[in-house]
Order: structure tokens, then sequence, then C-alpha cells
């Protein structure tokens, strides 16, 4: 063997989901030979799952596109970028005189929540673009937390996390951190960070329809009828009510509006009362209140199983209202709100007060489904699309997206897909949704770039910060993602195929500086845009951005007016500083923020939202509802990640891992065999898919994971279609919604069993 000429070490924040470990990467002679955990990242101390030094596997994946590609002729050929560019410019210059922008779709994925390119470059992408149907993949997720956090917060992203390295009990509902890494609660090492839980005397309750591994390691597993959270949550308060047991404290209690409201809203729903729908004993329920009025602190978390169902805002809601009533809100142990480094509309402008949130701005064509935060429910897509008429969608974009595989009733979506006038994907892969696309523009692998958790660290458990530069140089000719969205922003805008990406650059940072010097809050305040810009040189693109936002932030340096330790032993932040400190800056555990974190018009906590207290009529109104024989909800395995990684052979080898959990009573009833096929069919379609019996799912429960039903013609994933699965939702329904975000219901979907075949 002979030795690299060059050998560097080099280390990165992963990209791939919300944990955010730190990497170690080894690079010899331009190549990466190795990735393995960072031991000295602040945040993750050298924890690691399977996926994340994939994406050395990634980079080198023959399959992923490095070039663009254009369709002619019915087929997809590669092209120059200019040609690309030019292809977008006469497709969008057709559609819009044809039908005006009210006629094209934005469907924005998954990744942009990871990519820094995207977080800055998205926004004036969308405005260019000036339609209301954008759509994304919030409204199959978050949605219903990040509305019930804006209207008791008054901001999307003012979402309370559990302060899990301090707290004595932790009541986690429909979340699997042990397999997700988590979720609206960016913490690398779940799995370490309980089992400090559990040593220092801790609890954990998991409350979840399957015995997960996360279940397991609990110390109470509630398996509850899916759906139904919202029910149980409201029986809890009810019995810490009924006890006396309602204690906000004093320093919560003068902050909070509407609570004796909110306790008589929540009365009619008692441990008694929803025993049967929730298929848990009342004395059980009754337990779960005392537990957490008697913890020194505790803190109640829900995901994805609590915001995907019938009753998502309202779980999400009755949440924090938990928190609040046993006193556990902003309190070290409890729900505390992370202050992010950079980024975070909770440290700008007058601190404790703003205006809110207004949502149903517009409402969806079709459905009529309200606005939530700037976008529409991605549940009503289809219908956008495949329903003629003025307004109709026949045009697509999708960033970063594969929504033919992760939204409700994708068979339909599919469908309309193929008949659009126009699509343009930016994505690295040609996968079931982008084989539609006219014209692909794939930006280049994550290790070709710099790195900021722009949104996951204002959910972070922590208050840290970590910039990377990129591993890897780009490609010849490879624009960097902000380039290509700066590009088609360009385009939308009428400027042209062949504009320079630099005048959006400008025009972003010049809009941010403005509002940093124009806001009485800020550490620039009254300084002048023109020193600023001058002091951030030379760098440009999101790089230029994030320095001025860390500098403008909670910990930044002021452009110099800042001085001193901004935590201990922290100096002034800076994009330099993060730069000098490639394992992250440490700014030490969460502090108490409220009021001062508040941007309610009222200055208040608003727990007594109209539209949650009218909610709760529906959700009186399912006590009495027969219940499906069977339902189905999900899954996630440590080594997928949603629908995009099946093409790592290292991650899909071995055992199939998209096969349907049946218990053994069911599989009885319904005639099912351990590796046979059954039929699962629901209202919008059906599959056929292997059959694993376990008892760790509940007696009427299935569980089928997501982001698998590779191998469609047209698509190019070769690993990926040797292990292809099915798609899960052909069976979860768009006509199905939580009624006051519109998100997607992926969990609790009635279906059929037989034997197939
Ligand atoms: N039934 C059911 N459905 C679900 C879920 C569920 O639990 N059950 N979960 C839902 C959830 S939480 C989510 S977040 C969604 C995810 O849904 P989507 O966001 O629609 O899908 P992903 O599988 O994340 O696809 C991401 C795409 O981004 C591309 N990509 C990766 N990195 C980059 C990059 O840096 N730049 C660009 N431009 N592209 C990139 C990948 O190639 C892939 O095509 O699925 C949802 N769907
Ligand atoms: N390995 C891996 N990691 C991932 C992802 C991935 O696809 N794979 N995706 C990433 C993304 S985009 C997200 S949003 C996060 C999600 O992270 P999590 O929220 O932790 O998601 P899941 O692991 O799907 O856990 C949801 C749990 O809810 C349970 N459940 C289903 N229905 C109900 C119900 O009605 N009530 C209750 N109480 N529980 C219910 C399911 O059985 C499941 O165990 O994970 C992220 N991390
Ligand atoms: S847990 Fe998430 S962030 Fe950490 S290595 Fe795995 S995929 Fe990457
Ligand atoms: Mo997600």
């Amino acid at each position: 063997m002979t030795e690299p000429a060059t050998r560097s070490t080099h280390f990165r924040t992963c990209p791939l989901c919300e944990a955010g470990c730190g990497l170690e990467v080894a690079v010899d002679d331009g190549v990466v030979t190795r990735i393995r955990g960072d031991v000295d990242d602040v945040f993750s101390h050298g924890f690691i799952c399977p996926k994340g030094s994939t994406l050395r596997q990634i980079h080198d994946d023959p399959d992923r596109l490095r070039r663009p590609l254009i369709r002619q002729g019915g087929q997809l050929v590669e092209a120059s970028w200019d040609e690309a560019f030019a292809e977008v410019e006469r497709l969008w210059n057709k559609v819009i005189a044809d039908h005006g922008r009210e006629a094209v779709g934005v469907y924005l994925g998954n990744p942009n929540a990871h990519n820094l390119s995207a977080l800055v470059f998205l926004k004036p992408f969308l405005k260019a673009l000036g339609t209301r149907n954008v759509f994304s993949a919030s409204t199959v997720d978050q949605r219903p937390k990040e509305l019930a956090s804006a209207w008791l917060y008054g901001g999307g992203l003012t979402v309370a996390v559990p302060d899990i390295d301090r707290t004595d009990l932790l009541v986690m509902l429909g979340a699997n951190p042990f397999a997700s890494n988590g979720s609206l609660a960016t913490a690398p090492d779940w799995p370490g960070r309980i089992e400090a839980m559990r040593a220092r005397g801790g609890r954990l309750v998991v409350v979840d329809p399957r015995r997960t591994r996360t279940a397991e390691a609990a110390d109470v597993h509630l398996s509850i009828r899916p759906g139904t959270d919202a029910l149980l949550l409201a029986a809890v308060v009810t019995a810490l009510a009924n006890r006396g047991l309602v204690d906000p404290g004093d320093h919560l209690g003068p902050l909070v509006r509407g609570l004796d409201t909110v306790i008589e809203a929540l009365a009619p729903f008692t441990p008694e009362s929803v025993s049967a729908a929730v298929g848990l004993e009342a004395a059980a329920i009754v337990q779960l209140a005392t537990e957490l009025a008697e913890a020194p602190t505790a803190v109640v978390y829900g995901r994805m199983g609590t915001t995907t169902a019938e009753f998502g805002t309202v779980a999400s809601w009755l949440v924090d209202v938990l928190n609040i009533v046993t006193g556990n809100l902003d309190r070290p142990g409890g729900a505390m709100f992370t202050k992010a480094a950079a980024g975070a509309s909770n440290t700008r402008g007058r601190p404790g007060v703003g205006r809110g949130v207004r949502i149903g701005r517009h409402q969806s064509r079709v459905r009529g489904l309200a606005e939530t935060l700037g976008e529409l429910p991605v549940a009503c897509l289809a219908e956008e699309m495949d329903t003629p008429g003025p307004g109709q969608i026949r045009a697509m974009f999708t960033v970063a997206g594969n929504p033919v595989l992760s939204t409700p009733n994708s068979a339909r979506l599919d469908r309309a897909m193929a008949g659009l006038d126009a699509y343009v994907a930016v994505d690295i892969y040609l996968n079931e949704t982008t084989r539609h696309a006219d014209v692909v523009l794939p930006p280049p692998s994550p290790l070709q770039k710099g790195h900021y958790d722009l949104a996951l660290l204002q959910l972070a458990v922590r208050n840290v910060a970590n910039y990377s530069p990129p591993v890897l140089p780009l490609d010849d000719d490879q624009p960097d993602e902000w380039e290509i969205l700066a590009r088609l922003a360009l385009i939308a805008q009428g400027m042209g195929a062949d504009s320079d990406p630099s005048v959006v650059d400008d025009l972003v940072v010049a809009t941010l500086v403005g509002s940093a010097v124009g806001d009485v809050s800020s550490s620039v305040y009254g300084r002048s845009p023109a020193e600023l810009m001058a002091a951030l040189e030379p760098r440009r693109g999101p790089e230029r951005v994030l320095d001025l936002l860390l500098r403008t932030g909670p910990y930044g340096d002021g452009f110099g007016s800042v001085e001193g330790e901004v935590a201990p032993g922290v100096v002034p932040l800076s994009l330099d500083v993060l730069i000098a400190n490639p394992h992250g800056v440490d700014l030490g555990p969460l502090q108490s923020r409220l009021p001062e974190v508040l941007r309610t018009a009222s200055g208040l906590i608003e727990l007594d939202e109209e539209r949650l207290l009218a909610d709760l009529n529906r959700l009186a109104s399912v006590l009495h509802r027969p219940v499906a024989e069977v339902v189905l909800v999900g899954r996630r395995d440590l080594r997928s990640n949603n629908s995009w990684m099946h093409n790592v052979e290292v991650l899909v080898k071995g055992r199939p891992r998209c096969t349907l959990h049946v218990h053994p009573d069911d599989a009885e009833r319904w005639s099912l065999s351990p590796g046979g096929l059954a039929t699962v069919t629901a209202r919008t379609g059906s599959v056929d898919v292997v059959v694993e019996v376990t008892d760790a799912v509940r007696p009427g429960v299935v569980s089928l994971p997501h982001g698998w039903g590779h191998g469609l013609a047209g698509s190019r994933l070769s690993v990926a279609a040797r292990h292809a699965g099915v798609n899960s939702n052909v069976l979860t329904d768009d006509q199905v919604v939580d009624v006051p975000s519109g998100n997607a219901v992926l969990n609790g979907i009635p279906v059929r069993l037989t034997a197939a075949g």
C-alpha cells in the first residue's frame, strides 16, 4: 500500500436527522476513507448511528445525480447547467403565459430542514414564485405542534422541548427516539441520555401502541389505542384538576391566560369516560396524573404518534397544558425554550410581546383547507392538481422531497404528477416523484456543502452552535445549492435564465442587515448598514448570512459592540469563532425564558385559543364512536431515513424491513402466517406485504413503515429497487385531516386484512 499524498481530518455535523451528531471524516487524496463519531463534539460526544457513516456511500453512489437532466422525447437525458436553466425558463414562461402564477405549486421536503442553503434561499425563491400553492413535508409531520406552539407562545418554532438531561420523569407519547433519534427535541444519543436519567433515579413512561425499543427501556409502557392521545391527555388534566393538583406555580401562574376556561372545557374527559376509547384502565390514567404531580420535575413530550393523528393539534396543545398545570413549563427538568445562537424569531424584536400568528389567510381551492404558517396542507395537493377549473395546479417545483411516497393517498398524487404540464425538481436522486420531472437540477452531495443547523438548533435540549465547512470541493461546473435556488428565483422573477445569482444573495443580506439595524432590541440597532456589509466581506452565500445571524444573535459579537463572555468560557460569536471551534461551541444548559420568549399579542401564554376549545367538541364526539377492528400505524427503523436512503446497500442488506407487524391474535383471526403475504386494504387502496407476527403491537393494530415502494419505472435507485417494499401511503387517506392544522393523519388508519394469493 502506498501512503496517500494528502491526508486530512474534517469535523462535520451529520445532516441526516434531527440529532445532528458530530462526525469525524477522514479524507485521503480527496477520497473519504472513514467516517466515525466525533468524540470531541460538544453535544454528541462521539455518538453516531448506522446512517451517519454512510454519507460516504451517498457521495459515491453512482445513482446520485451529478449533472442536470432534461426531458427530451419522453426520456430524461443529461444536459449542461445552462441548457437546464434555459429549459426551466422556457417551461416557466409557457405556464405563466397560459395559466398564471396560481397554476404553479411547490413542495418542500424534509432535508431542507437540515440544509443551510435551503433555509436561507428558499424564502426568496418562494417569494419570486408568487403562488399560494406552497406545500411541504411539515403537514405530514409536525404542523400540529407548530400551530399549537404558535397559538400558545406566538411563534411556530417556539416549541417547548423536554429537558431530558435534568428531568425526574419523562412521559413520552408517540415517539420512538431509539429508532428515530428524536424529533422536535434536538439531542444526539437519546439512549444514553435516557440511561443517564434512569441512573439518577428518573423514570420513563412511554405511551405507544407498539412495544418499541424505547418502550422496552421504559419503567412503564402504556399501550394506547391509536389516535386517542388527545383523550388520554385531556383525562390526565381532569384527573389532576379533580384532585386539586393543578398548580402552575408563581412563575407561570400570572403568565397563563384562560386556565380556568380550559380546565372547565376538559372536565367531560375523565379517566373513566375515556378509558374504553383509549384502551387503558382508568386507574392507569389516574396513576399517570399522580406521578406527574408528585415528581420533583416532570415533562410530557409528544411526537409523530400524537401529531400525525386525527386530533394532532389538540394533543400537541394538551402536552403543553399538562406541562403548565404541573408547573413544569420553563423550568429545569421540565419543558423549556432553547435560546438559539442564530435565526430564531423568538430572539428578535421586542421581547415578551408580538403579533402572534394569523392562520387561514387563504384557503385551498378545492376543499377549502386553511393556510397555516404560509402553507397549504399537503393532503390536498393531489386534488389541487387533478381537479379542473381556474387555479388548478399545472406545474410543480419540488425541492428535496418525495411526496409520491411520503404523503397520503400517494397513488392519486402519483397519477396527478404524471399529468402536469411542467415539473422542475431539485434533488440528488431520480426517485418515485422526481422521475416525473421535465428538468432535474442536482445539488452537490452533503459532503460538498457547508452545514449549520439553523432550524434544528432552535429546538435543541442544550444551547449549542456548530458550523461545518464543506469536506470535499464542488465538482467542475457544479453550482452550490443556494445558487440553484437563486437562479430559479431569478427565472421566476422574469430576470432570465442567465442572470447572476449573486443579485439574490446581495438582496437577502441587505434585507437582513436592514432589519437588524432597525430592530431596537438588536445589538446593532442604529448602526450603518454599509459598515456591517463591509464587515461581512469577503464571504458570500449562506455563510455570509450565517455570519450576520450569529453576530446579531443572542450570543453574537454585535460587530464589535459586545465584549466579555456570552456564556461561561465563550467569547462573543461570529462565523470565525465557530470555524475556530470545529467540535462546536457549548452555550450551556437551557435557561428559563418566560416571559421574554413570548411573541403573543397579549404578552401571555394564550392557553384558551378558541379554535382549540372548539375542536374539543369534535374530540368528544369520538368517545362513543364504533371502533375499527384493525387500524394501521407506522414505524421507523434505525437503518432507514424516510424514503431516500434505501439506495445505500449497507443499510438495506439483511432481513427485509418493510414488513407488516401483526399481533398473534390477529394473525390467527385473519389467517395470516409469518413470512406469508397479507393484503391490507383501506379506503384509498391496497398493498400486499410480508407478514411478521409479533406481540410488540397491540391487538387490533398493524404496523407498516413508510418510505418504501421503490422500483417504479423511470426512477433510478438500483439498490432500493432490489429491496422495494410497499408504499404505506397508498393506504393513508388524503380526505381525513386534523381539522385545526390540516395535517395528514398517518396513524390509526382503518384497514382490512386478508391472506394474499
Ligand atoms: N405513512 C407515513 N408517511 C410519512 C411519515 C410517517 O411516519 N408515516 N413521516 C412523514 C415525515 S415525518 C416526513 S419528514 C416526510 C418526508 O417526506 P419527504 O420530505 O417528501 O421525503 P424524503 O424521503 O425525506 O425525501 C427527501 C428527498 O430529498 C432528497 N435530498 C436529500 N438530500 C438533499 C439535499 O441536500 N438537497 C436536495 N435538493 N435534495 C436532497 C432525497 O434524494 C429525497 O428525494 O414523510 C412523511 N410521510
Ligand atoms: N431511523 C430513522 N430516523 C428518523 C427518520 C426515519 O425515517 N428513520 N425520520 C426522521 C423524521 S423526518 C422524523 S419526523 C422523526 C420522527 O421521530 P418519532 O416521532 O420518534 O417517530 P417514530 O419513530 O415514527 O415514532 C412514532 C411512534 O408513534 C407510535 N404511534 C403510532 N400511532 C400512535 C398513536 O396513536 N399514539 C401514540 N401514543 N403512539 C402512536 C408508533 O408506534 C411509533 O413508535 O424521525 C426522524 N428520524
Ligand atoms: S443519529 Fe441522525 S444525526 Fe446522528 S449519525 Fe445517525 S442519522 Fe446522523
Ligand atoms: Mo419528519
